[in-house]
């Protein structure tokens, strides 16, 4: 059931007045920011097939509707509450879990929320033009689903810092939706989300790499101590994995077709004469995206992560899989690049935490990536997709500032100038893909022609359903 209430919650938001009444003076400038800033020419003349989240349990998440996508009912959910949960690491290991924000660690807990909040409407800004390159309704309609979600990814930041940081919270809500992805003024705080996704390889390396690392920091946000956060980074989990699955099949789709393609025009030609995308072309998205998606991690060396850790705020993905929750003298064995050259040194481990997020967050990564191999293979086609070394094109920590190809191996600023283009999508790259993507496909049932069909619909829905339709 739906509930009447204007925002859709399990947060029992009605018995809260002033809260009510903060996210409902909040919602309008909310909505407005969506139909300046969400999916552009399609607000007002278009119904979508979207699943909304009326609850928290599976029967409200299987809840399928025709909706225009500002009509979209963005609500307030949390996980249901685990009985007695106490904390799982850092210096307050095995104490009960905190219902509010202790004045101590505000700042810190209001930064993550807002950091975590500043990339939600970011990705919806950098994906606003894509529908009008769209290769078929069906991935149109994913698109607008993932867009969506991010908004209400939104609403449960926004929901923390109204609910626990008082005025400060109100203000940085508000923020959240000045701040604009790619504006020079006032860019949205992390690099990854100023970054354009103009064409859908863009989006399918983005929603591979970028919301995986959106399920390793949310994985280890669900650890707080802070027992809300908790709650509803666990319930984003849910949505995150609806997003890969978009970002995985769509590459998986993407090469399957060039497959195809590459059989059909015989192997030794290019790929491109009969308009397919070319594996070098993917191999250097995938560069892109991933690189750029190991930057969110942060430093590797970092004493905001250990405080994070030591007070008990963001822990590590899985934390309950580790031996030990503490972690006060091990050490953790981290390569460095000093002089020219490697060296290998120990860290407090507390001090490497972004790090072992970002081991964790390679091999979910790397599990990714055979499987898109598996495709090639059973093709028949001989080249394969790689990670790039964790070095190559960083702009965070401390191989930022150095350049280094794809195996990891040093090079000079003029050597990389001279082979960035075989490893980065170049100017001629976006060219292509956009001739491409020019015409969009809204017959229902079609598919552009460097794309395969997935192998079924959404909800039991045909291949060819009509997911998104004109308003009649
Ligand atoms: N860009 O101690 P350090 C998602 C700054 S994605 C720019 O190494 P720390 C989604 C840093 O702020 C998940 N600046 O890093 C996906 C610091 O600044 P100050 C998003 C950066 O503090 C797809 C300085 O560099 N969630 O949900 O450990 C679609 C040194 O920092 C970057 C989160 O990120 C960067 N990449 O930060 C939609 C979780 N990295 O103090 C959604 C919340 C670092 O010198 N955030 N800096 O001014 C965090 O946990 C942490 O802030 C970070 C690492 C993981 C970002
Ligand atoms: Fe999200
Ligand atoms: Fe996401």
């Amino acid at each position: 059931m739906i509930s009447a209430e204007k925002i859709p919650n399990n947060v029992n938001l009605s018995s809260n007045k002033r809260l009510q009444r903060a996210l409902e003076h909040w919602q309008p400038k909310y909505i407005q920011w969506w139909r300046d800033m969400g999916p552009q020419g399609f607000q007002d003349y278009h119904q979508v097939y979207v699943r909304t989240a009326v609850s928290v349990d599976p029967s409200g998440w299987a809840h399928f509707e025709y909706v225009k996508l500002p009509e979209y009912r963005w609500g307030i959910f949390l996980a249901d509450p685990i009985p007695d949960r106490r904390i799982g690491f850092g210096d307050f290991f095995g104490q009960p879990v905190w219902h509010e924000v202790p004045g101590e660690f505000r700042n810190q807990l209001r930064r993550l929320i807002v950091t975590q909040g500043d990339t939600e409407p970011a990705s919806v800004e950098q994906q606003r033009w894509l529908g009008h390159r769209c290769p078929s309704l069906y991935d149109l309609r994913n698109l607008f689903q993932v867009n969506v979600e991010e908004g209400r990814h939104l609403w449960a930041m926004v929901y923390l810092l109204h609910s626990y940081f008082g005025r400060d919270g109100r203000d940085e809500a508000e923020e959240l939706l000045d701040r604009q992805s790619g504006n020079r003024d006032k860019p949205r705080i992390l690099e990854a989300f100023n970054e354009p996704i103009d064409n859908w390889l863009d989006f399918f390396m983005f929603t591979m790499f970028t919301d995986r690392d959106g399920k390793s920091q949310l994985m280890s946000l669900s650890e707080s101590s802070l027992d809300p956060l908790s709650r509803t980074t666990r319930f984003m989990l849910t949505e995150e994995a609806h997003h890969m699955f978009v970002g995985e099949t769509g590459v998986s789709r993407i090469l399957q077709r060039t497959c195809e393609l590459m059989r059909e025009a015989g192997f030794s030609e290019d790929v491109r004469k009969v308009g397919g995308i070319d594996i070098p072309t993917i191999q250097k998205h995938l560069n892109q995206w991933f690189s750029l998606s190991l930057d969110l991690h942060g430093g590797e060396v970092s004493s905001n992560a250990a405080s994070y850790f030591a007070n008990g705020l963001k822990g590590r993905a899985k934390e309950d899989t580790f031996d030990e929750h503490v972690v006060k003298d091990a050490c953790y064995r981290m390569e460095f690049f000093e002089d020219g050259r490697p060296a290998t040194r120990d860290v407090l481990m507390r001090n490497a935490m972004n790090e072992v997020l970002r081991d964790w967050y390679v091999g979910d990564c790397a599990a990714g990536v055979e499987r898109w191999n598996r495709i090639l293979e059973h093709a028949g086609v001989s080249e394969r997709l790689r990670l790039p070394d964790r070095k190559f094109n960083r702009h965070i920590g401390m191989y930022s500032g150095f350049h280094f190809d794809p195996n990891g191996v040093p090079m000079s600023k003029e050597q990389w100038e001279k082979r960035r283009n075989e490893w980065l999508p170049c100017a001629a790259d976006s060219e292509y893909l956009l001739s491409i993507m020019a015409e969009p496909v809204y017959q229902p049932g079609r598919f552009a022609n460097y794309i395969a069909p997935p192998r079924r619909g959404i909800n039991q829905k045909p291949v060819d359903f009509e997911y998104v339709r004109t308003e009649q």
